[in-house]
């Protein structure tokens, strides 16, 4: 057998996005309120730091954004209003020649509060529509059936994904999609990054968290129910969709031992375990045995029913996708355990530069991580979100020079394409933010990823025109060459 020249045929190009983050139209179409429809804009410069994220909501926040909502700006009830543009956007994505569109679909949209019998109508007939429109070019939809949002009324009523009640509403929506997109849909993942749930359960599991006595153990009872959920879902589509194939996905950030020390050594191991936790349960079907101990030593208590294991064996993914935005550094240190595996390390890596929203860049650690992942489980991978959140300007005359981004985005597919080489298994890349839209961590609208510009700023001011970046066409090129011109 021959090395691997470089990305197989039938790549799937795309891009990504979330229905939260573009649809807008939060009221429109019988759609109930979702869990980010009430993630309140903050001055991100208020606190000194670019990372202000708006992702936390408490009790209180929420009784407040109810009562007086008038008197907040809420960005992602208002997206980029796909909701009416999804026609021109989707002809944009197939000028640049997309193989593959990942977007989400809302729950509340389908179910307005998560506990109707009977599925909203028009919700079902909006996603058919785009999805029409996506097989008129040939482009293949990825869809996210949770993407960091769900009704308000489950957290509400009982505190998200806490509460073992969400296992069966969740089968319910799954069911109700996978049924209606089963000859327009075959490439599905359950839950956007699952492993985020240790940073922010209310993006990642509706519960708020000033309702819980320990927000760890809160993030792993919630966890197992969304593995639950997830394994039902994927057992679902088996028996529903013809040649499906269902992926799990996680936030991808692969811990540098900060020193040769062999104490360090040991922290990223344990902190890269914490994250493999997730597809590790996804993928085999079966809780590893390091996380037992993990919760020992922690002191946490999960309710784990005896039935479980068995839904968690009939429901294993098909491919293990990710999200790839940084490394991170891990020392050990006596905080270390609460350190593992987290967002933002609060180690700088001497040797990799920041974007402007400290964000550290690092092509080859998406290499790392892809050679591992793959090593780990051989079951074919996704880069389904990648990107650089930047300030563009507009010129006068109504272009977008992103050489940073191109740059940024150069260096990562020719990283993919080693991985490739070297034997990884990629079945897809399809960058975050293809087309500006509001940013999940601090709701701007300033922190753009796209190729494609969408002409609004933070509050939501703008004639929402879209122009095509410097990045457009150098997108269309690469994809054009199946990766060989980047
Ligand atoms: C991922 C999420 C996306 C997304 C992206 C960029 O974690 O799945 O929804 O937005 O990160 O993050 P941000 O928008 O905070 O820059």
């Amino acid at each position: 057998m021959n090395a691997n020249q470089g990305f197989k045929k039938g790549f799937l190009w795309g891009g990504a996005t979330a229905a939260n983050q573009i649809e807008g139209a939060y009221l429109e179409g019988g759609k109930g309120l979702s869990t980010s429809d009430f993630a309140a804009y903050k001055d991100p410069y208020a606190s000194g730091t670019v990372n202000n994220f708006t992702f936390n909501v408490t009790s209180s926040e929420l009784e407040e954004y109810t009562k007086h909502s008038e008197k907040y700006l809420f960005p992602k009830r208002w997206g980029i209003d796909f909701y009416h543009h999804y026609k021109e956007d989707i002809a944009l994505f197939a000028e640049m020649g997309f193989k593959c569109f990942r977007l989400s679909i809302s729950w509340a949209r389908i179910f307005p509060t998560g506990l109707e019998n009977e599925p909203n109508e028009e919700g079902l007939a909006f996603y058919d529509a785009v999805f029409d429109e996506c097989a008129k070019y040939g482009i293949e939809p990825l869809v996210t059936m949770s993407h960091y949002e769900m009704p308000i009324e489950l957290t509400k009523k009982y505190n998200g994904w806490i509460s073992r009640e969400l296992v069966s509403l969740f089968e319910k929506y799954a069911k109700v999609i996978l049924e209606r997109y089963k000859n327009k849909v075959r490439y599905w993942i359950t839950f956007n990054e699952m492993n985020m749930n240790l940073n922010s359960l209310y993006t990642g599991a509706g519960v708020l968290e000033d309702l819980v006595e320990n927000s760890l153990e809160a993030a792993y009872q919630a966890s197992h129910h969304q593995f639950l959920a997830s394994a039902l879902a994927v057992k679902a589509a088996k028996a529903i969709v013809p040649n499906v194939e269902n992926g799990c996905m996680i936030n991808q950030i692969e811990a540098y031992a900060h020193t040769t020390k062999p104490e360090d050594q040991l922290q990223a191991v344990k902190s890269n375990q914490l994250n493999m936790f997730y597809p590790d349960v996804q993928a085999r079907g079966y809780y590893p045995s390091y996380i037992y101990s993990y919760f020992a030593e922690n002191n946490l208590t999960i309710d784990i029913e005896p039935e479980d294991a068995e839904i968690l064996k009939n429901g294993t993914v098909d491919f293990v996708a990710i999200s790839y935005y940084m490394s991170h550094v891990a020392e050990a240190r006596e905080d270390a355990s609460k350190l593992a595996g987290t967002f933002d390390s609060p180690i700088k890596n001497e040797y990799l530069e920041l974007s402007q929203w400290d964000w550290p860049i690092d092509p080859i650690g998406l290499r790392i991580s892809l050679i591992k992942l793959y090593d780990r489980f051989q079951k074919p991978l996704f880069v389904c979100e990648n990107g650089l959140g930047a300030k563009d300007v507009l010129t006068e005359d109504k272009k977008i020079h992103d050489d940073y981004r191109i740059d940024y985005m150069s260096k990562h597919v020719q990283q993919m394409r080693e991985a490739v080489k070297e034997g990884v298994d990629l079945m897809g890349y399809t960058p975050w933010g293809c087309i500006d839209l509001i940013s999940c961590g601090t709701s701007q609208m300033s922190k753009r990823y796209g190729f494609i510009y969408v002409d609004q700023d933070d509050t939501g001011k703008g004639s929402l025109e879209r122009y095509r970046k410097d990045s457009f066409y150098w997108y269309k090129e690469v994809i054009a060459s199946n990766g060989e011109k980047v």
